[in-house]
């Protein structure tokens, strides 16, 4: 997938979702996903306002949110989908469900988060198994707008158990046909299943652990820098969170990493032409 333009792959992908979001980032021209990490529900809708434009993805913790018991969550999620339609982005839920499939499928469609009715985008570890995929694909199928799912095959933080056989066990989990429209990539630190493309195979890679600079943050989180995970790794979209939201100025920063992420991408491709 890493030789070909986001906006070819819009054409191609094997999911709705994921031939949304190549879309999205080809007219926007912007791989970059927010992580808006954010405890206060005003100020996370006051950035996303602002930073809209530079996003193609925003990517929550719901769970994080200190909602006062005056604030309906489903106001703020519908809030949330009125942005991401003003400015063209989609939502991934950062969920990393992890349970049986029929315990999954509750956290997804309801408890007081009801995920899978306003987030595009989930993501799952596939510790448990394929039954937590069939699980979520089975609420998926039952919203009516294109529901993804990413599964994690490796993660950004040292010591992460993922990686090498773990990654290539969920590859071939992601493979299976029943949930060829589902499941349209992976959260991993370089590019999942190259040489798929045959088979019509698209995996689209979001890495986190990005920053402007190598470094980590105390707790075991590793970051690389744009070019590193976009040109040398061939991931696709750069999630960043504190990088961003974290700065004096959001607004300014969140161009230098569309910029650089931006031209990392670019020059991955002008490279393999
Ligand atoms: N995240 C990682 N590493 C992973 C998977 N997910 O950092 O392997 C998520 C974190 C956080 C964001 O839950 O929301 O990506 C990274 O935030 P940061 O840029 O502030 O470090």
């Amino acid at each position: 997938p890493s030789t070909q333009t986001y906006e070819s792959r819009s054409q191609t992908h094997p999911t709705a979702a994921g031939r949304k979001l190549l879309q999205i980032m080809a007219q926007k021209r912007t791989n970059l996903c927010l992580s808006i990490d954010h405890t206060d529900p005003e100020t996370i809708l006051s950035l996303v306002h602002q930073l809209g434009p530079k996003i193609c993805l925003l990517k929550t913790h719901i769970d994080i949110i200190a909602f006062p018991p005056t604030t309906p969550i489903r106001s703020f999620t519908a809030k949330l989908q009125e942005l991401s339609r003003e400015h063209a982005f989609m939502i991934f839920e950062d969920r990393k469900f992890a349970d049986i499939g029929s315990t999954v499928q509750h956290q997804y469609r309801g408890g007081v988060y009801e995920i899978a009715s306003w987030a595009d985008i989930t993501n799952a570890h596939s510790v448990p198994g394929p039954g937590i995929i069939r699980g979520l694909k089975e609420v998926a199928d039952g919203i009516g707008q294109p529901r993804g799912l990413l599964l994690l095959a490796e993660m950004s933080s040292r010591g992460n158990l993922g990686g090498g056989e773990y990654q290539e066990r969920t590859l071939a989990m992601a493979r299976d046909r029943e949930w060829r429209g589902f499941v349209m990539g992976f959260i991993a630190m370089k590019e999942v299943g190259g040489g798929g493309e045959a088979e019509g195979e698209d995996f689209i890679v979001m890495t986190p652990g990005v920053g402007l600079q190598v470094g980590g943050d105390g707790l075991g989180q590793q970051y690389r820098t744009p070019e590193e995970v976009v040109s040398r790794d061939g991931c696709d979209v750069v999630i960043v969170g504190r990088g961003i939201i974290g700065a004096d100025d959001p607004v300014a920063v969140a161009e230098v990493y569309r910029e650089r992420s931006w031209r990392a991408y670019e020059g991955r491709i002008r490279r393999k032409e």
